[in-house]
């Protein structure tokens, strides 16, 4: 029925493309959240943007959160681009609220191909062809070479069925192609068009604008050879590490200074994988005198004193570390595969190589993990030379090695949760700590950390040494005020 349906549709020979990256699912008319949780640009969609661009094909993204568009303002702009193919990159907190789109969009216009891709719809391939009719096409994983592959044949009335990584409708039964291959040499990408999406993005962490100049993001590599078992990233891409040569990332980081970007996260899985090639980023940003500050992340253990000095020469402002326990039985259940000491370690080294901020990234409510375990991670995010810790719940959620594990073990109904996720503290039987509980744990510490005298005095004794840090409180005043504001509330 659905190849019918494509081969008796007469596409257009000037094909459009439209992409979108949508709410969240909860709040859809809440536009504040929204702005907020769309910190930086969809790579995703600028890079299969700049793709589909390059073959021809006339494309339009719209950033939903971004942007700040509500459900309505979304439908119109769809209506008005007329595509004849909408793709949608789909997260577990989008997934839903990018179904719901498609339907809307596709009573709108009947002959409209619906595709889904990124991790929500590699992982729910099935489910989301079964559940909603809207959604014709899947794309599992690396999205260049199927979509511009996909693309052609849909244009040329092919047989989907010769397309690779892709799952789709084929009478009552659904079809899963071959994986795709993975993209051996990243540099051969055209650069993502940011300009494609009209936004101001800034990076908001802890409720704190760390980046309130001309920002963007950049990657420069691809998946991970780590196998955590609460994320998903390591699946997308096989296990495998891939990059761009430091030549191919400069160029990239050259025509954004040129573009007056002065601030720039790059969203690596593994940024600091190979000390070599960061340093010879390092040094091409020093010798071309780029005027560009950034931000990356580092696993705790492969992070050297040497390295870390060399990147914040080079404008290294922000570190992020992925520190997620202070309890090794608790990292031995994540797979983590670092010690409390290691994460230690690097954040002084980090200090020491003089990196302005230094985020720490804590998971708590693993299976079995006490409240005393959650307060031991809790007291080492303090006692750890960190400015600014970010504590989050462990989830499921399709992908993950912890849902896998969950559906198993018959924890987890995937009918109810496929869609959003759950955490695991919700389902686990022999929880020892609720969700609100630990939820209650984090506003606490968050207060305590702010209040506390010392950590003030700390902070502001850094700050009076650090250009960027003055230059981001001066941009922050009035969230400052808003947090003040709260805790005097809450007190
Ligand atoms: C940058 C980033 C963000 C940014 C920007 C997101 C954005 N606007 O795109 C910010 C900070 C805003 C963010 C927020 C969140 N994020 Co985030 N984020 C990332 C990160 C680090 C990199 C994403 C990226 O740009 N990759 C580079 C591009 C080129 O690769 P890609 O996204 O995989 O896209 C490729 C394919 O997936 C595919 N594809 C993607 N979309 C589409 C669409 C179509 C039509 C097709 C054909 C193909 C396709 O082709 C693309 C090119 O090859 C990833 C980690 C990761 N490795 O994915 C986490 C990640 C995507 N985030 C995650 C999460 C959980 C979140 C939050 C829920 C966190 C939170 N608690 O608030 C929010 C939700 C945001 C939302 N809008 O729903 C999870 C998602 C897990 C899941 N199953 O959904 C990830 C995988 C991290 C992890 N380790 O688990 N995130
Ligand atoms: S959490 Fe980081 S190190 Fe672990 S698998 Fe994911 S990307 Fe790799």
């Amino acid at each position: 029925m659905y190849k019918q349906h494509i081969i008796n549709y007469q596409m257009d020979i000037d094909m459009k493309l439209s992409l979108i990256s949508a709410n969240p699912n909860s709040g859809i008319d809440d536009r504040e959240v929204k702005k907020s949780i769309a910190a930086f640009p969809p790579l995703s969609l600028l890079y299969l943007a700049s793709v589909l661009i390059k073959e021809s094909f006339e494309v339009s993204v719209l950033d939903q959160p971004g942007q700040g568009f509500s459900f309505n303002q979304t439908i119109n702009w769809i209506k008005k681009e007329d595509p004849d193919i909408l793709g949608f990159s789909t997260l577990t907190s989008s997934g839903r609220n990018s179904a719901i789109i498609s339907e809307k969009a596709k009573e709108n216009n009947p002959n409209l191909i619906v595709i889904f891709g990124n991790h929500h719809a590699t992982f729910n391939a099935n489910r989301i062809l079964r559940k909603y009719q809207s959604v014709d096409i899947i794309v599992r994983g690396e999205g260049e070479k199927t979509i511009v592959k996909l693309a052609h044949c849909l244009q040329n009335n092919g047989d989907l069925k010769y397309i690779r990584g892709i799952s789709f409708r084929k009478n009552e039964e659904i079809i899963s192609t071959l994986d795709q291959e993975l993209i051996d040499d990243l540099d051969l990408l055209p650069f993502p068009d940011r300009d494609l999406i009209k936004v101001d993005y800034h990076c908001i962490i802890a409720g704190a604008n760390i980046a309130p100049k001309k920002f963007t993001s950049l990657i420069t590599s691809r998946g991970c050879v780590y196998d955590c078992r609460f994320c998903s990233c390591k699946k997308l891409a096989n296990k495998k590490w891939r990059f761009r040569t430091a030549k191919n990332t400069l160029d990239e980081l050259q025509l954004i200074a040129n573009e007056g970007y002065k601030q720039v996260i790059f969203v690596d899985d593994s940024f600091t994988m190979n000390p070599k090639r960061v340093e010879e980023i390092c040094s091409g940003i020093r010798n071309e005198k780029m005027d560009i500050e950034w931000i990356c992340e580092g696993r705790v253990d492969n992070c050297s004193y040497d390295m870390l000095r060399v990147m914040a020469k080079a404008g290294c402002k922000v570190m992020y570390f992925g520190i997620e326990n202070a309890n090794q039985r608790i990292l031995d259940y994540y797979k983590k595969r670092i010690t409390p000491k290691q994460s230690e370690e690097a954040v002084k080294k980090a200090r020491k190589a003089k990196i302005d901020v230094i985020i720490g990234s804590f998971i708590l409510g693993a299976p079995n993990e006490t409240l005393e375990e959650m307060i031991n991670t809790i007291n080492f995010s303090n006692k750890i030379p960190i400015d600014i810790p970010q504590f989050n719940i462990l989830g499921a959620h399709p992908g993950n090695d912890i849902w896998s594990e969950f559906v198993s073990k018959g924890y987890i109904d995937v009918e109810k949760h496929w869609e959003s996720g759950v955490a695991v503290c919700e389902v686990y039987p022999e929880a020892k700590v609720s969700k609100q509980e630990i939820m209650n744990l984090m506003q606490l510490e968050f207060f305590k950390r702010f209040y506390s005298p010392t950590f003030l005095l700390d902070q502001a004794a850094k700050t009076m040494r650090s250009s960027y840090r003055i230059n981001t409180i001066l941009n922050n005043i009035a969230r400052i005020n808003q947090i003040r504001k709260t805790v005097r509330q809450v007190a």
